[in-house]
């Protein structure tokens, strides 16, 4: 974990804000307390990646203001290169409010106060080309494409220079409906990007939307005869399939008490991402995996549980046969 040589292995492309996440469930007008936390998908997937004991960096544009920031000290307390991130003195920090355990008991929802963020402003001229020389993945959301026109062609342009450099491209669906003008419009401009993804993590809520295929067996074999080389299936608390041309793989979530969902996604592909950098199998990488989802949702916040893989070894132990079946 420390000492890391400074060159990303993983590259995280997005925008990453301050979350106010409610103390109390229930519906954010009787919520008086907010905890602040630093989260953002890609960002989420970059701490992650350090906690796993590889090296990560991010690109994004953050307010010159106290929560850009915080937000950067955050990235940098963790390890986490920081060499790419510009301060936007004409834009502010975004943020958002995380709502827990309402309308859904056990889920949290997100609200945005996010337009015309400073990561907004994102654009060709914050992707270096060279940055991407030593990386061995770039990993990118469908979050980052929807901010904005010049975001949407920075995203493009990183998965150019990752692609050239052979870095190997890994792509979550994550349609986040408020941020899109229709489900169509979320289809056509993600869909390129699912069709050059080597690793794809994605939901049947997304996939309906992006295939409108509601089989999920149907739906990785459509995923792996677009050229994905793994697709990995989230299932929500039942876990998550990890599938390839030759191989298909299941892990089984655990049983535990969800105080905040918002995040599990991202320790998931955070965490299968790195083990698989590492060589380990599918099956192991996935069942890394999901164990590191669960431990996110027993807090608020994205980013305070990520494990480290000692960490996840001693779950496993703790959990062995406990799994919901
Ligand atoms: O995956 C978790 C993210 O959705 C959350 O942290 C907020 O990045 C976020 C977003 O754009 O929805």
């Amino acid at each position: 974990m420390i000492g890391w040589s400074g060159l990303p292995d993983v590259i995280g492309l997005g925008e990453i804000m301050v979350q106010f996440n409610a103390v109390t469930p229930g519906p954010l007008r009787h919520v008086t307390y907010f905890e602040k936390h630093a989260a953002g998908a890609e960002a989420n997937v970059a701490v992650c990646v350090r906690r796993q004991g590889l090296g990560s960096g991010f690109i994004t544009r953050l307010g010159a203001d106290e929560f850009g920031i915080y937000l950067y000290n955050w990235l940098r307390g963790e390890g986490v290169d920081v060499s790419q991130i510009k301060f936007d003195t004409t834009a502010p920090t975004g943020i958002y409010f995380v709502q827990r355990g309402f309308p859904v008991p056990g889920k949290s929802s997100v609200i945005y106060y996010r337009r015309g963020s400073a990561a907004s402003k994102l654009s060709e001229e914050d992707i270096n080309p060279e940055y991407f020389a030593n990386a061995r993945a770039l990993h990118l959301t469908g979050i980052t494409p929807a901010l904005s026109d010049s975001a949407l062609k920075a995203s493009k342009k990183a998965v150019e220079c990752a692609k050239n450099h052979g870095c190997k491209l890994s792509f979550d669906t994550n349609i986040r409906p408020p941020l899109w003008r229709s489900a169509e419009e979320a289809a056509k401009t993600l869909l390129p990007f699912v069709e050059q993804a080597d690793i794809l993590f994605t939901d049947l809520a997304d996939t309906i939307i992006l295939l409108g295929e509601k089989e999920v067996d149907k739906a990785i074999e459509s995923y792996l005869s677009m050229g994905v080389e793994i697709v990995v299936f989230k299932l929500g608390a039942k876990g998550a399939i990890a599938a390839s041309k030759g191989e298909r793989v299941m892990a089984r979530g655990y049983q535990v008490t969800v105080v905040d969902t918002i995040g599990a996604g991202d320790a998931l592909a955070g965490t299968f991402l790195a083990c698989t950098l590492k060589g380990f199998s599918l099956e192991r990488s996935l069942k890394f995996a999901v164990a590191a989802g669960t431990l996110v949702v027993t807090v608020r916040g994205d980013q305070e549980n990520l494990p480290t893989q000692h960490d996840l070894e001693t779950f496993l132990k703790a959990f062995e046969g406990n799994d919901i079946g």
